[in-house]
């Protein structure tokens, strides 16, 4: 007997990723249930290669019976349906900001903090980290359990897709309007963002930072070691698809840049292109659509006593969101959610 899934925000970027996430790993479900505000329900969306769902309607669909519900719907939708969801029985996976920081849920990174899991049971709900984040911590886990790491100064170069469909659109309509010599529209980003990068993402907090800044911080102190230190600066590009970033790592113990190539090798989830040539680093176009974080440009800071610096790009709608989500729902239902053959 399979799974009843749900997937909440099913007409979203990350919605329609999850889905095809799900059909392409063949999740073991009985049942997948398209689910999106009731200006959606009605429309088809794809599942997999062959098959389509009819999107339903968000407020009024009953989770009972439903296993396991994937959420992508925005924070403030998250913030009313997820419980509901987790008090009828399903266990939401929701990759919102709307749960994270909350003592009760967990923030899992199935490659770095699986057994963080078993704390789902408090609200049912279990949240994804911040795209940033998770391909930021992929990499550092590895080099935290040989080195320890007490601090990471990392630069993002974020792509339109992070804000989702709307954020995609302005930037294809922006391009397009600059050739023809329209005014470009601006309704998503604080600024023009064709041909242009924006070093302002989320809002701007107290100490000058950005909540997506500060998201980098606590999610990795969370996920990770308390005892990081993270300061992010955080730039939007023009880029459709594939957040890249810049990471330097200062450790407790004396760094040696080849074995922590050789360690990075042999991490999961990641894989190494580090060649110092033109072919030898990866670019967010060459890694949409797949599923590893890429790790290039190693190489030592010298500048501090015990330093490496190294470039990380990832699909953000892929192991950025969708591709962590149904990880975790596949750990969930190998520990915890087992049913019988
Ligand atoms: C971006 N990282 O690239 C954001 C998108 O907290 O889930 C994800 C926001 C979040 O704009």
């Amino acid at each position: 007997m399979g799974y009843r899934v749900a997937v909440v925000g099913a007409t979203g970027a990350v919605g329609h990723e999850m889905l095809t996430t799900l059909a392409e790993r063949n999740f073991p479900a009985d049942d997948v249930v398209a689910l999106a505000s009731e200006r959606s329900a009605g429309q088809q969306v794809s599942f997999g290669e062959e098959k389509t769902l009819k999107v339903q309607n968000l407020d009024t669909y009953d989770f009972k019976g439903i296993d396991i519900a994937l959420f992508s719907p925005g924070a403030k939708v998250s913030a009313v349906h997820a419980p509901r969801a987790g008090k009828a029985g399903a266990v939401v996976i929701d990759n919102t900001s709307q749960f994270r920081m909350d003592p009760d849920v967990p923030l899992i990174v199935p490659e770095v903090n699986p057994q963080a899991i078993a704390g789902y049971t408090k609200r049912n709900i279990i949240a994804n980290p911040n795209c940033s984040t998770i391909q930021m911590v992929v990499a550092l886990k590895p080099l935290h359990d040989r080195f320890k790491i007490k601090r990471v100064i990392v630069s993002t170069y974020q792509s339109v897709s992070g804000a989702g469909k709307e954020g995609m659109d302005e930037l294809f309509s922006q391009t397009r309007g600059i050739y023809v010599n329209d005014t470009p529209t601006k309704e998503v980003f604080t600024k023009q963002i064709a041909f242009n990068v924006i070093p302002h993402i989320d809002m701007f907090m107290d100490d000058g930072s950005t909540k997506e800044e500060w998201k980098m911080r606590v999610e990795t102190k969370k996920i990770l070691d308390p005892a990081i230190e993270v300061f992010a600066t955080c730039v939007r590009v023009p880029v459709f698809v594939g957040h890249a970033e810049a990471i330097t790592i200062e450790t407790e113990k004396p760094i040696d840049e080849n074995e922590a190539r050789n360690i990075l090798q042999n991490a999961p989830g990641v894989t190494v292109v580090d060649h110092r040539a033109a072919e030898g680093y990866v670019t967010p176009q060459e890694c949409a659509g797949e599923d590893a974080v890429y790790i290039s440009r190693i190489r030592k800071d010298p500048t501090v006593k015990n330093g490496l610096a190294f470039w990380c790009v990832a699909d953000n709608l892929r192991k950025g969101a969708a591709l962590n989500a149904v990880q975790i729902a596949e750990t969930l239902i190998q520990s915890h959610l087992r049913k019988a053959a």
